[in-house]
C-alpha cells in the first residue's frame, strides 16, 4: 500500500473512533437483556417510602409544604412490621409479572436501601433497620423475578439540590447549594446500588424538574445524564437504563417509558409530542389514582381495565408496569391483592398471547393484535362485535377461537380478511382469535 494511503487510513480510523466515543454502543449482554425485557411484558411497580405513613401519596412533602426538619421525623415512625418480601414477590409472580421496579429513593430523598453515602435511609434512621431492597432482591432471585431500581434525580431533601426547579421550594432548605456536590452524591448512590445489589436496571425520574425551567428559558441545572449512564454501564454493561424524562430516548438509555399512557397517546399530558424511538417500550399506570399509598383513594381500576391495558400495551409493543403503594405497615391493600390475583387468573389462560410477543399489524380502537413466530393473536376488546373485516395480506392457514379451539370460517380476498363471530364465544374482557400463518 502507498505510504500516503496508510496515513490517510490511520487518520480516518482515529477520527471515527473519537467521534464514536460519544455514541453509546450497547454490549451483547445488554442487547440480550433488552430482548428479555421485551419478552417479559408485565412488571410490578412499587412506590413505597416513609411518606406512606401520612397516607397522602408520595408527593405529600411538596403538596403539604412540610419543612425538611419536620419531614425528617417520619423515619422515626416507620416500622412496617408486616413487610414480607416473599409475599410481595409471590403476589407479582401469581399475577404473571416478570419483574419488579421499586423506589430506592423518591423525590423526598429518603433511601429505601442501606446507603453508605448517607444515613438518611431505612437501615440507619428507622426503628425497622431492615434493608427492604436487599430482602426483595433475595426473594426475587428465589422466584426468578428481576428487580429494577427506581431512583429520583430530583431531591427535596438534599441541601445541594439547588437552584430548585419546578418543585421543592418552601421546604425550609437554604437558598444556596452546590449542584456539583449534589451530582456527586447522586452518582455515588447510583453507583452503590449498581455495585451492591443484583439488579436488572434503573428507572430514573425527576429530570423534568429542571427541564421545566429550561423550557421556560430560565436558568436550570444539568444532570449530565450521559455521565451517569456511562458510570452505570461501566459497573455492569448489561444493566438496562430508562428515564421518565418524557422525551425521546437520550444516548446511553436502553428502554423508553411512557407515564400513564400508551406509546403515541397523550391522555395524561406527560407525552405531548414525545417521539417513539427504537428502544424497547414500557408504560406505567396506577392500580387506583395514586402511586404512593393514599388512604382516601378508592378509585381502584377493575381487573377488566387492567387486563385490557396490558393487552393494549402488548399490542403497542410496550410492557405494562402496574403500580401498587404498600401501606405503612408494609402490607398490600386487600383490594389490590384481589385485583392482582384476578389479573393472574386471566394470565394463566392467556399469557401465551402476551409473553414473547411483538405488536401485530392489525391495530384498531377495539381490536389489538400481538404475534410470535407463525401465530397472530387478535384481541377483541368489544364483546358485541359481530364480524371482522380488516386489511391482511399474509397467507393464512387457519383461524380459531383461542380458548375453545373451535375453528372459524374466513374469507381472504384482495388483501381483505373477513369472518363472522359467534356470540357464544365472545368474552366480556377479551375474545382472543388465533390466526395460524
Ligand atoms: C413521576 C413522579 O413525580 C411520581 O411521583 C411517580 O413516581 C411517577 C411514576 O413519576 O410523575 C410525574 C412526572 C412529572 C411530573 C409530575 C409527575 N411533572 O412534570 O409535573
Amino acid at each position: 500500500m502507498k505510504n500516503w494511503l496508510v496515513v490517510v487510513l490511520v487518520i480516518f480510523v482515529h477520527v471515527t473512533s473519537i467521534l464514536a466515543q460519544d455514541n453509546y454502543i450497547p454490549s451483547s449482554k445488554n442487547l440480550e437483556n433488552r430482548t428479555w425485557f421485551q419478552d417479559a411484558k408485565f412488571g410490578l411497580f412499587i412506590h413505597w417510602g416513609v411518606y406512606s405513613i401520612l397516607g397522602d401519596g408520595e408527593w405529600v412533602m411538596q403538596q403539604q409544604n412540610i419543612n425538611t426538619d419536620r419531614y425528617e421525623l417520619l423515619p422515626n415512625f416507620f416500622n412496617p412490621e408486616k413487610f414480607d418480601a416473599e409475599e410481595i414477590v409471590s403476589l407479582a409472580k401469581a399475577a404473571g409479572m416478570k419483574y419488579i421496579t421499586i423506589t430506592t429513593k423518591h423525590h423526598d430523598g429518603f433511601a429505601m436501601y442501606d446507603s453508605q453515602v448517607s444515613d438518611y435511609d431505612i437501615v440507619d434512621s428507622t426503628p425497622f433497620q431492615r434493608d427492604i431492597f436487599r430482602e426483595l432482591e433475595q426473594a426475587c432471585k428465589k422466584a426468578g423475578i428481576k428487580l429494577f431500581a427506581y431512583y429520583s434525580q430530583l431531591d427535596w431533601h438534599h441541601p445541594d439540590y439547588y437552584p430548585r426547579g419546578k418543585t421543592g421550594h418552601d421546604l425550609g432548605r437554604p437558598e444556596t447549594g452546590h449542584w456539583q456536590d449534589y451530582l456527586k452524591y447522586q452518582n455515588a448512590q447510583i453507583k452503590e446500588i449498581a455495585e451492591n445489589y443484583d439488579i436488572a436496571g434503573f428507572w430514573f425520574d425527576g429530570y423534568w424538574d429542571q427541564n421545566d425551567l429550561k423550557k421556560q428559558g430560565k436558568a436550570s441545572q444539568d444532570f449530565k445524564l450521559e455521565d451517569t449512564y456511562k458510570l452505570i454501564h461501566s459497573v455492569n454493561s448489561g444493566l438496562l437504563i430508562g428515564n421518565n424524562h418524557h422525551l425521546a430516548p437520550i444516548n446511553g438509555e436502553d428502554f423508553q417509558m411512557f407515564e400513564k399512557d400508551l406509546p403515541g397517546k397523550n391522555t395524561a399530558g406527560f407525552s405531548d409530542g414525545t417521539e417513539i424511538g427504537n428502544l424497547p417500550l414500557e408504560t406505567c399506570e396506577t392500580i387506583n389514582h395514586s402511586w404512593g399509598f393514599n388512604l382516601q383513594d378508592a378509585h381502584h381500576k377493575s381487573s377488566k381495565e387492567l387486563i385490557r391495558y396490558l393487552v393494549k400495551a402488548a399490542g403497542n409493543n410496550a410492557n405494562f408496569l402496574l403500580n401498587i403503594g404498600p401501606m405503612p405497615n408494609g402490607d398490600i391493600q386487600e383490594e389490590h391483592k384481589t385485583l392482582l390475583k384476578e389479573v393472574g387468573m386471566w394470565m394463566q389462560n392467556a399469557s401465551e398471547t402476551i409473553y414473547d410477543t411483538r405488536a401485530g399489524e392489525i391495530q384498531k380502537e377495539q381490536i389489538v393484535s400481538t404475534y410470535k413466530k407463525d401465530t397472530l393473536y387478535l384481541h377483541l376488546l368489544d364483546e358485541n362485535l359481530q364480524n371482522i373485516s380488516v386489511t391482511f395480506e399474509k397467507p393464512i392457514k387457519s383461524i380459531c377461537y383461542f380458548s375453545s379451539g373451535d375453528p372459524i370460517n374466513f374469507k381472504q380476498q384482495k388483501g381483505n380478511l373477513t369472518f363472522d363471530l359467534d356470540a357464544n364465544q365472545m368474552n366480556p374482557i377479551d375474545t382472543i382469535i388465533q390466526i395460524n400463518l
